[in-house]
């Protein structure tokens, strides 16, 4: 069995060297261990420092592309390599690394397709600032509630995919992966398991430099990964927000001597919010018949591959 250490870096010459050398190149149920750095256009001395630690390959892009482009490079080289389990290790060496059998051993046992390190399994460790604390619970319950699975940490980067999992992600937008991956595999019916981990946390973050950016972009991705997985529940939620507020207007119209709501906008809501729910039922139809023919073409190509071996 190989197991793929899938390391993103970006401007980590400080750091990345002591997380390699942490590694263990012997792991129980393991043959093989290999290290992956995906350096994304760093333009410090992380490509040498990871080099000398001895990471087996370093794919660079010429530029930064962020950190979702960063692991969609690694995933589709993890597959190259063979990889039969990824694991993903943050390059500042945060997490305990002496954990990951706790990580992969599930997926050995076929209990979970994916396995998270949880930093938050028991709320908030006192090494972490109650600011971050507070934005990761926010997106961590969103997450959750969107999924409608329950989930402590959304955000971490220690994490354990089997390969088929691997083979089957699919994220979009290149800014982060941390949450989209999760809602990902979760509607496509992959097992998400979460373990706890121990982490020592580095306060200077390569990914959110300003808190607004952050937040708004993640919104952003969240809200389009449930448009692209579940159109009907977003188009029909929104939908149905603008129906209540038509019928609401309505209704407070009808009481004699209240307030007075123009008749045509209430109406032109309640129209909007059936609109939208029937914009939403054609993207699903769209979305299903696109769902089966990747699924079917993964199919065929591996039935391909086989007959070529
Ligand atoms: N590919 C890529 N990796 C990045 C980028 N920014 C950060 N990373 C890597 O992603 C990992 C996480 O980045 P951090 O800066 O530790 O993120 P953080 O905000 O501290 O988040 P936490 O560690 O979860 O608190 C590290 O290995 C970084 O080197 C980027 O722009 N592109
Ligand atoms: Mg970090």
């Amino acid at each position: 069995m190989k197991l793929v250490i899938l390391m993103l870096a970006y401007n980590e010459e400080e750091r990345i060297e002591k997380t390699i050398l942490r590694i263990p190149r012997k792991i129980p149920n393991i043959d093989q261990v290999e290290i992956l750095v995906v350096n994304d256009g760093s333009t410090d001395n992380t490509v040498d420092m990871a080099m000398n630690a001895g990471a087996d390959k370093i794919i660079s892009h010429k530029t930064n592309l962020g950190v979702g482009a960063g692991f969609m490079t690694g995933i589709r080289n993890s597959i190259s390599l063979g990889a039969d389990i990824v694991v993903t290790v943050d390059a500042d060496g945060e997490a305990n690394i002496d954990q990951i059998p706790d990580l992969i051993n599930p997926i050995i046992n076929n209990q979970f397709d994916v396995v998270v390190g949880t930093r938050f399994w028991k709320g908030n460790p006192s090494t972490y600032k109650k600011l971050n604390y507070f934005g990761n619970q926010i997106f961590t319950k969103l997450v959750s509630f969107v999924a409608g699975h329950k989930f402590t940490d959304t955000q971490t980067g220690f994490r354990a995919y089997s390969k088929d999992a691997i083979e089957n992600i699919t994220v979009v937008n290149n800014f982060t992966y941390t949450q989209e991956v999760l809602l990902d595999l979760h509607f496509k019916k992959f097992r998400i398991g979460e373990t706890p981990i121990s982490f020592k946390h580095r306060e200077d973050s390569r990914l959110v430099h300003s808190i607004t950016r952050y937040t708004l972009r993640s919104l952003s991705i969240i809200s389009s990964t449930l448009v692209y997985h579940r159109p009907i529940m977003a188009f029909g939620l929104f939908g149905a927000l603008l129906s209540s507020i038509g019928i609401i207007s309505k209704l407070i119209s009808s009481i004699p001597n209240f307030i007075e709501i123009n008749s045509t906008l209430s109406s032109g809501l309640i129209l909007l919010g059936a609109v939208s729910f029937m914009i939403g039922l054609f993207a699903h139809i769209v979305f299903k018949r696109q769902a089966f023919s990747e699924k079917d073409l993964l199919e065929r190509i591996k039935r391909l591959e086989k007959f070529k071996e």
